[in-house]
């Protein structure tokens, strides 16, 4: 068999080859074959007939008939990786925010159309069915969301790895409105069951917690440590096939569940105490319970640094059983596994590695330090100082008594060294101590980072920047050559080929479809950006995308808008630093402008929403209600007459943004310079044809010069206009005092106009701004005013517009998650491709032969 006959390519439905010869039920991809599949799962694991199957039962059967084919190339996959021993990639994450599997996979399987047409003949719509999915919501917002992306990178690329991170019983809450407030709803993604997920109780492994240690000589007269714990949990791996787009390769998503390792503590429940014997099961099931909803702040609790040792101690043990099972030495760890950190939650695997290594596997603390050192890369994504993580001693030390003493003694160690390059520079030494004694004491999280890995990166060119100068200067003086730069990325499958179908029938009919796994292939539209035809065929299709769009908000929202306006997007988590406020002062001013004046000529716009905020982040959850107010009076006012409307989409979330990029004309990316590490709805965003108006923050920096200066709404202070303001004092009641318009906006939120004459409830917002503008607001409106006029000019202009979105799309190629994961690979990882052969359609034995690339 040719390596040609091994691929995905035989699988199409209108193969010939597939005729006359029956397939295997669970891996062929014939039509016939799949259907049989399909309704064989329908009776055997949902128990139904068609009579009595409900949209969910459908849904489910699908999904099993296509996990089966992703098991083959799972199981296949697997056994090729443990016979090669090959070098691994562990992502280790607090939050895989993976959106959902189905239309995913069949986009990767390359069956999507052919699924389509099948589920059709047999009187059901594919669409429907996906809709039925549950996303799993296991993560806040770009953090989690970036690390789904590179899992589908690192498989569609070939290189072994595996995800490793929490199963959160209940992920981030869905969002509903009432009364214009968000109101938090537990989201019980588990609820119909997972088919996605394989439980792997055999590889269950025990972590330790509280307690004290032991001091003491072994009978071989050696010094020794042990940790007397007070409580003990068993995590339980549970793994989701991720599949390569295109390839046999089917890599590993880990989470783990933590259970008690006893259901019953029986000596409890025979002397009668029931309650108390149930107890230890429901402390310990916490573990896992919940998504932390914050996407900044560090909030010290003990629950979260709790989950965080959790799944790292499990995955760090995992790690040594593969390596164990393969018949590796100890001392090569760091040549089998290469180990991200996205960002400082699972920082504590520095401890946690050199207590396993040390006290469980007798290593020397020299050895166990090279091998940790070698092992660990960590990412940093945030510039916000209350957003680094640090955890007070006391707190730490009755979780982690062991940890606590591993890090002390290796901050005397890192002092030392700090010592010999920097002699006597004391407020250095206390800056960079892994304790911050300046107050209360607390363990650094960050600093951990720094000095427990060999690399160090920020997510765009300018974050990194902002790294070295600030954030991490003392680090960046003491190791300049651990930092590097990693822009971030986003996957062209699920943004674009599974989100935007008929965007990316244009493209291929134009360039052949080459782009999905080369997305700089794009570069190649550029040719068509002045096409007459081709330009009218990409105005129609995001027509027909803000129309699917518009249907959607009438749906949900009441509201109807017209497809005509420009879809003016902001679709974000909220938080005062991504200035979903100055968006409303613009929209207010328009307002205004039109009270003034209703026949002023205002291209029309109908302003989108959407996003969530922490439950516990007072000023962003009232942006929200001044949203919704805003929305109440404007898009009912009739001297608006259509030209301004106002919408907030609830619930933000994967399935609902692969619904909003594709609808976008602008996009909105406009926080304060200096703040946003990146961003990675932007990418999205211009991936989709929309316009960006942003500040000259995260890789905004970076699309702007791939696009073109001429091709990008820019406005704003810059991070170093931003500093200086700050440093020498920023009074932004001069900015209210100078300019009509801006007071004229703030006076009419402050004055109950949009709060049913009620001046108490905005009353917080408008203060922090006269009083405060942490975040430059005031400073940056008239610029943003004056920008957004550019683009209102613009959009009348269709042709002109049209080519910048195609402009936009076509120089996108960067901003893959393939090329950040080939960075990965290349710069920090030094791992390589392995390919996944497929003997046949059936599933093999692990005797077959692959190729190492
Ligand atoms: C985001 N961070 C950055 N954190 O804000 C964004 O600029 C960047 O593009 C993205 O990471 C990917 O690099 C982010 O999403 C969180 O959600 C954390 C969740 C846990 C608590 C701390 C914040």
């Amino acid at each position: 068999m040719t390596e040609q006959d091994t691929t995905l390519q035989y699988n199409s439905f209108e193969d010939p080859r597939c005729e006359g010869y029956l397939e295997d039920g669970r891996t062929g991809m014939s039509p016939s074959t799949l259907k049989r599949a399909f309704l064989n799962n329908l009776f055997y694991v949902q128990g139904k007939f068609k009579a009595l199957a409900t949209p969910n039962d459908y849904y489910m059967a699908l999904a099993y008939a296509i996990r089966d084919r992703l098991l083959q190339r799972w199981i296949n996959t697997a056994a090729i990786y443990t016979a090669q021993g090959s070098r691994t990639v562990a992502y280790f994450s607090a939050e895989f925010l993976m959106g959902p599997h189905l239309g995913n996979n069949l986009i990767n399987l390359d069956i999507y159309k052919d699924v389509e047409k099948g589920i059709a003949e047999m009187g059901l719509n594919l669409g429907e069915l996906l809709e039925q999915e549950e996303e799993p919501g296991l993560g806040n917002g770009g953090l989690g969301r970036l690390a789904a992306c590179y899992l589908d990178s690192l498989a569609t690329l070939e290189i072994p790895s595996l995800g490793y991170g929490i199963r959160y019983e209940f992920g981030i809450f869905d969002q509903e409105i009432e009364d214009g407030w968000q109101v938090e709803i537990t989201d019980k993604w588990l609820r119909f069951g997972n088919p996605w997920e394989i439980a792997r109780p055999e590889w269950a492994v025990e972590v330790k917690l509280g307690g004290h240690t032991d001091h003491y000589v072994d009978d071989h007269g050696r010094y020794r440590i042990r940790w007397v714990p007070d409580q003990q949990v068993t995590g339980i791996p549970y793994d989701t096939p991720i599949l390569g787009c295109q390839t046999n390769t089917a890599n590993t998503l880990r989470l783990w569940t933590a259970e008690a390792p006893e259901s019953f503590n029986f000596n409890a429940f025979n002397s009668g105490d029931y309650l108390g014997a149930v107890y230890e099961k429901v402390v310990s099931e916490n573990i896992s319970k919940v998504l932390y909803p914050n996407d900044d702040s560090s909030q010290g609790k003990k629950l979260r640094l709790t989950q965080q040792y959790f799944f790292v101690s499990c995955s760090l043990q995992d790690m040594i059983r593969i390596l164990v099972g393969q018949e590796l030495p100890l001392e090569k760890f760091h040549e089998k596994f290469a180990v991200q950190l996205n960002d400082t939650h699972p920082a504590i695997a520095v401890a946690e590695l050199m207590r396993l290594l040390i006290d469980m596997h007798h290593m020397s603390w020299d050895s166990a330090w090279s091998i940790t050192q070698r092992t660990f890369a960590y990412t940093n994504h945030t510039l916000l100082p209350e957003a680094l993580e640090r955890w007070p001693v006391e707190l730490f030390g009755s979780l982690l008594p062991r940890h606590l003493e591993i890090i002390y003694e290796l901050n005397d160690r890192f002092l030392d060294e700090v010592r010999i390059k920097f002699p006597e520079d004391d407020s250095r030494l206390s800056r960079m101590s892994l304790i911050d004694e300046s107050g209360e004491r607390y363990v650094r999280m960050a600093h951990l980072a720094c000095v427990g890995s060999h690399a160090i990166n920020g997510v765009a060119a300018l974050h990194t920047e902002l790294l070295k100068q600030d954030v991490l200067y003392d680090f960046y003086q003491m190791y300049p050559g651990k930092f590097q730069n990693k822009t971030n990325g986003v996957t062209p499958r699920r943004f674009m080929v599974l989100s935007n179908p008929a965007l990316t029938e244009l493209v291929t009919s134009k360039i052949g479809d080459t782009w999905i796994k080369n997305l700089g292939e794009l570069q190649k539209l550029e040719a068509w950006a002045d096409n007459p035809e081709f330009q009218q065929q990409w105005r129609q299709i995001k027509q027909a995308n803000k129309q699917e769009l518009a249907a959607y908000i009438q749906k949900h929202n009441g509201i109807i808008v017209d497809p005509n306006s420009i879809f003016d997007i902001l679709a974000k988590r909220f938080h005062e630093y991504k200035r979903q406020y100055l968006d409303l002062l613009h929209i207010v001013t328009l307002y205004n402008r039109i009270k003034a004046n209703p026949d002023i000529e205002i291209t029309p716009r109908t302003f989108i929403f959407g996003g969530k905020a922490a439950p516990g982040y007072f000023m962003a959850k009232l942006i929200i209600k001044l949203i919704n107010s805003v929305a109440d009076v404007i898009n009912r006012d009739p001297d608006v007459r259509g030209r301004l409307k106002v919408v907030f989409l609830k619930n933000y979330n994967v399935k609902l943004a692969q619904r909003i990029y594709p609808a976008a004309d602008l996009s909105e990316q406009i926080s304060t310079a200096g703040k946003e590490a990146s961003g990675t709805g932007n990418m999205k965003f211009a991936l989709n044809g929309a316009l960006t108006i942003g500040t000259l923050d995260g890789a905004n920096v970076e699309i702007r010069e791939e696009v073109g200066a001429e091709n990008f709404f820019l406005f704003g202070l810059t991070a170093e206009q931003v500093y200086a303001k700050r440093a020498s004092g920023y009074n932004p009641m001069e900015y209210y005092n100078s300019n009509a318009e801006l007071r004229l906006a703030l006076d009419r939120i402050a004055s109950g106009f949009f709060s049913h004459g009620d001046t108490e409830l905005f009353k917080p917002l408008v203060d922090s701004l006269l009083h405060h503008d942490q975040y430059f607001l005031l400073a940056d409106y008239q610029s943003y005013i004056d920008c957004q006029e550019q683009v209102g000019l613009a959009y009348r202009d269709q042709d002109r517009w049209t080519h910048m979105s195609i402009l936009n799309a076509a120089r996108m190629g960067k901003f893959s998650s393939d090329r950040s994961i080939q960075d990965y690979c290349r710069e920090i990882w030094k791992v390589e491709p392995v390919t996944i052969t497929l003997e046949n359609s059936e599933v093999t034995d692990s005797s077959f032969t692959a190729t190492v690339i």
